[in-house]
């Protein structure tokens, strides 16, 4: 494999000698990808008849196909070389804006578990939407949140259009064709593919309305048509647009469940065989809408009665929640989803019968049922039809089965289990941190790359000479990341700071407030004179707020301006530097995680589903500070309390606190109160809705910034001293990066397959 990727891009280099050296960077990408496809060519495909799973999801957030190609393929070490031979730089590969469809930690998961699938041999298909536009660009502007439209169409040279196999989705008012857009998604003994979903009109003009003049009118349908793909929404709770949301659901998920039966019918096997070729993975409730659809194609298409439906039906379906927040699952008005969806209105009603028929006489009917009070509920609906039904996490699967799901886990207890997120540790250690990588086989040899488990073996290499080598390794790391953004932002970064990360999407429950309001806390301190021996630090922060939060948009701005305070401050500033790196995103990422000494995880107790950036963190060497919430828990498990900065309310505690008041603690600690009043017209200006929201209303401080803060601080001091001791402290990032082994996302998917697929 590696000879023949080598011959193909000297060749394709050699071609590119000859050309203009125009727009140099686009050509390179093209040259490895034309290197790649050659590759690509002596996998085998997988036969027709393969057993297979679908991964259902609105988001992928991919990154780029390119490395990550390169990645699972382990090319990397050799197409640098080979550029360097030819006198390019491998940095051209990351020029290109990424693909960037999805939101967080949802979209990720999905992107790192093909991309595992692919590496183990597992044959799983991703299916989602192939947005215009995906999350917005964010820059920063006095402070402020700036949100710029993502262009990135014209970056990708692996996906293919396959016009060929485009399908009809119908709506009420219209009907669309979905063009799939094909991406190889690469192991070394297989390809596995995402399709994703181009809308389109029909016919592009109406001749008759262009004849008469009305040219407006004649091309409204393609903008109708082409505006099903064109955005995709961001996590908010904005009535608006609600429409289109359905009709972005209804449309991919229509798509893949077609592109899927056609596949099927080339096995030439009867359809009661169709649940032994294919499970369908839903990705949260938002493809939920393809149960119907494949109820009503079995009845009408493939003239099935609806019962025997409902059972294949079973057998396919399964459904992943990402969430404890009962608000955040999806509903739908009834006579909207009637209006838009008419064709699979009438299969969710006979959902709903036939729950009510199953389940008479449970005094919960209300609460089970899939249609009530004119709302269609699809988790409901998902849970009713899915075999399995999987939490993230520990905690979280413990939760769901607690809280939002607890009637459906007493009737069908057997459904429920827990698949812990894992990432791609491929792209996030192997790709992004070629030191850690290098001093992993120079001491393991290569084969923990393909079986992450054996890198928990590193922990023993603990010397002092052994760590004197890590720390250098994170030291050079952290120029690295320091230079990026001098080059890309203008930004300026000490690298002999200590650099504590919060990178993630902006949210209250998340958190980022309790960060920055510490900052806040650490800053009066010193200017008190009551700060001793503090090690210079970086309070690291990057992440994107949905246009419509506003306190998550105070939240930034907040930081932001408490960045300018500082660095005005000639004392502050030898001791603190607050830093928000602008558009975070797959790139941005694979810098700044191999460049964290420590990484915050600080979401209130039983909030975070589970997290994947903490083991983005953990596996490349930044002990947590964290509240045991998600998958922290598990981390800290397995690589030890003593090695993590665990602090705050648990779950537990949480619950029994009755009656919480915010002003309590607020009037009882000089210290927090101190901290508050800032940001009413304090130096760094007005953040009076951010200080209302702590102390009034009914939910004051929801999430329990209050409350912590003491421990917060607490675990942060204790950080700082022990980040002094610089052979202590890379020991402790040894112990980490060995017990993140754990979390690969082969191991995730490979229980997806066990638990609920049983492809093989
Ligand atoms: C819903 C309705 C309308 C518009 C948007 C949405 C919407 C979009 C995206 C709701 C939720 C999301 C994304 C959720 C998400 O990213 N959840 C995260 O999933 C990760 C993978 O399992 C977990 O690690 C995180 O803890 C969880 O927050």
């Amino acid at each position: 494999m590696e000879e023949i990727f080598k011959k193909s891009l000297e060749a394709q280099l050699e071609k590119l000698s000859n050309k203009s050296q125009k727009n140099l960077d686009k050509k390179l990408v093209r040259a490895v990808c034309a290197a790649l496809l050659e590759v690509f060519c002596t996998i085998p495909a997988r036969k027709a008849d393969t057993p297979r799973a679908a991964y259902f999801s609105a988001e992928f957030l991919t990154g780029s196909f390119v490395t990550g190609s390169l990645a699972t393929l382990n090319l990397w070490g050799i197409c640098e070389q080979v550029l360097k031979q030819k006198g390019y730089n491998i940095e051209a590969l990351e020029k290109p804006r990424d693909p960037a469809l999805g939101n967080g930690g949802l979209g990720r998961l999905a992107a790192c578990l093909l991309d595992s699938a692919a590496a183990t041999d597992i044959p799983l298909d991703g299916y989602g939407i192939r947005y215009r536009y995906g999350i917005f660009r964010q820059d920063i502007k006095n402070c402020e949140q700036t949100e710029q439209i993502d262009i990135w169409q014209d970056n990708c040279p692996l996906e293919k259009q396959r016009r060929d196999e485009a399908v009809l989705v119908q709506f009420g008012d219209t009907d669309v064709l979905a063009v799939p857009y094909d991406v190889p998604i690469v192991g070394k003994n297989q390809i596995n593919r995402l399709r994703l979903w181009s809308a389109e009109a029909t016919s592009p003009v109406d001749f008759t309305a262009f004849s008469e003049g009305n040219i407006c009118s004649a091309f409204s349908k393609m903008m109708d048509a082409e505006a099903i793909s064109g955005f995709l929404y961001p996590p908010d709770n904005t009535e608006a647009g609600k429409e289109l949301r359905l009709k972005q659901q209804y449309f991919f998920s229509s798509a893949s469940v077609q592109s899927i039966l056609r596949d099927f019918k080339k096995t030439a096997r009867p359809i009661g065989e169709l649940s032994d070729y294919i499970k369908i993975q839903l990705n949260d409730t938002h493809p939920t809408v393809a149960i119907p659809e494949l109820l009503r194609l079995l009845c009408e298409d493939f003239g099935r009665d609806f019962e025997t439906a409902l059972k294949i039906c079973g057998e396919i379906f399964s459904y992943t929640n990402h969430t404890v927040m009962a608000e955040a699952l999806e509903c739908w008005n009834e006579a909207l989803f009637c209006r838009v969806v008419p064709k699979v209105y009438p299969y969710v009603v006979m959902l709903n019968n036939h729950l009510m028929q199953r389940l008479k006489g449970n005094k919960n009917l209300s609460r089970i049922s899939i249609i009530e009070n004119g709302v269609i509920r699809m988790a409901n609906m998902a849970v009713y039809v899915s075999h399995k039904i999987n939490g993230v996490a520990k905690i979280h699967s413990e939760i769901i089965k607690e809280s939002i799901f607890k009637d459906f886990y007493e009737l069908y207890p057997e459904r429920f289990l827990n698949i812990t997120n894992g990432i791609a540790h491929r792209r996030w250690l192997c790709l992004a941190n070629r030191g850690l990588t290098h001093f992993a086989n120079s001491r393991l040899g290569t084969d923990w790359q393909e079986n992450l488990p054996l890198l928990e073996q590193i922990k023993q290499f603990n010397s002092t000479a052994d760590l004197d080598e890590l720390a250098k390794i994170k030291a050079e790391n952290k120029k690295a990341l320091a230079k990026y953004l001098k080059n890309n932002f203008e930004l300026s970064l000490d690298p002999d700071y200590m650099f504590s990360v919060q990178i993630k999407r902006i949210h209250e429950y998340k958190r980022q407030l309790l960060n920055i309001l510490s900052v806040l806390g650490l800053y009066i301190d010193l200017k008190n004179g009551e700060l001793k021996d503090f090690y210079p630090t970086a309070f690291i922060f990057a992440g994107k707020a949905a246009s419509g939060y506003y306190n998550a948009k105070q939240i930034i701005k907040l930081i932001n301006a408490v960045s300018r305070l500082i660095e005005k401050d000639e004392t502050a500033k030898k001791y603190f530097k607050v830093l928000f790196i602008p558009d975070y995103n797959v790139k941005n990422a694979m810098k700044i995680i191999p460049a964290a000494d420590l990484s915050e995880q600080l979401s209130t107790a039983g909030t975070e589903a589970s997290g994947t950036g903490n083991m983005k963190l953990s596996l490349n060497g930044a002990p947590t500070i964290g509240t045991l919430d998600g998958a922290n828990i598990e981390i800290v498990d397995y690589a030890g309390e003593e090695n993590n900065y665990i602090f705050g309310a648990k779950k537990e505690e949480l619950a029994c606190l009755t009656n919480y008041d915010p002003m309590n603690i607020y009037y009882s600690s000089d210290r927090i109160s101190r901290v508050v009043d800032l940001l009413k017209q304090g130096p760094a200006g007005d953040f009076t809705a951010l200080f209302n929201s702590l102390l009034f209303g009914d939910d004051a401080d929801r999430y329990k910034v209050l409350l912590d803060y003491p421990s917060y601080q607490n675990a942060r001091l204790r950080a700082n001293e022990d980040y002094k001791n610089s052979r202590l402290y890379a020991e402790k990032s040894l112990i980490n990066i060995a017990a993140a082994s754990h979390f690969s996302a082969d191991q995730t998917v490979g229980n997806y397959n066990k638990k609920i697929w049983k492809l093989m």
